[in-house]
């Protein structure tokens, strides 16, 4: 596979790697298109101190085995991954040499959809996660920030075809979102492959 090369982001207490074009501009086209048409997206209640709200964006669970991901106390059934999903995978494990068991897909629909402050560090997720992080569509801006010293912040712009990898203790370590934003902008579809064991 041709791209460009890795980049590390050399944050503190952490090991995030950025793939700016992991898949190309004609691959990222097809995978968007197929998998805005094919996933089984909702949209879940969560609730927050006693107060129920619809999650600001919608998601799909995927997994080769059968176990659930629980998250603001949603409990999440998978589907059985399958067609663009699998090869887009594969091309992740091949390139980063570890399998995954399971996938959380987003999709955000437009500006107003976002994913607030929050680590990837549930216990389905065991010590040290690793997270391989897709985007197609829309680009989004990413921030981290690190959960004791308040100054270190990271933002980065994830680009349609990109490839995020959190390892390490990053999920221990540091917080990341998607904020709204006020422009007018289309869709973006985010995958998130993960090891549920
Ligand atoms: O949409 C993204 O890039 C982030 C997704 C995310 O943080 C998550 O699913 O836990």
């Amino acid at each position: 596979m041709l791209f460009e090369s890795p980049i590390n982001l050399k944050m503190n207490d952490a090991d995030v790697i950025y793939y700016p074009n992991f898949f190309n501009k004609n691959e990222s086209d097809i995978y968007f298109k197929s998998l805005l048409n094919n996933l089984n997206w909702k949209q879940d209640t969560i609730t927050v101190f006693g107060k129920s709200y619809l999650q600001p964006r919608l998601t799909a669970f995927y997994a080769s085995n059968s176990n659930t991901y629980t998250y603001s106390n949603i409990e999440m059934k998978p589907h059985l991954f399958s067609g663009d999903l699998l090869k887009i995978k594969n091309s992740i494990e091949t390139e980063v040499g570890i399998n995954f068991t399971s996938c959380l897909a987003n999709l955000y629909r437009d500006g107003k959809d976002s994913n607030g402050w929050h680590a990837d560090d549930e216990k389905e997720l065991g010590k040290n996660p690793i997270i391989a992080s897709v985007s197609f569509g829309e680009e989004r801006v990413f921030h981290f920030k690190h959960k004791l010293e308040k100054t270190q912040k990271k933002k980065l712009i994830l680009k349609h075809g990109s490839l995020l990898l959190m390892k390490g203790e990053t999920q221990k370590n540091w917080l990341h979102q998607i904020p709204k934003t006020k422009k007018d902008i289309g869709k973006r579809i985010n995958l998130t492959f993960r090891i549920i064991a």
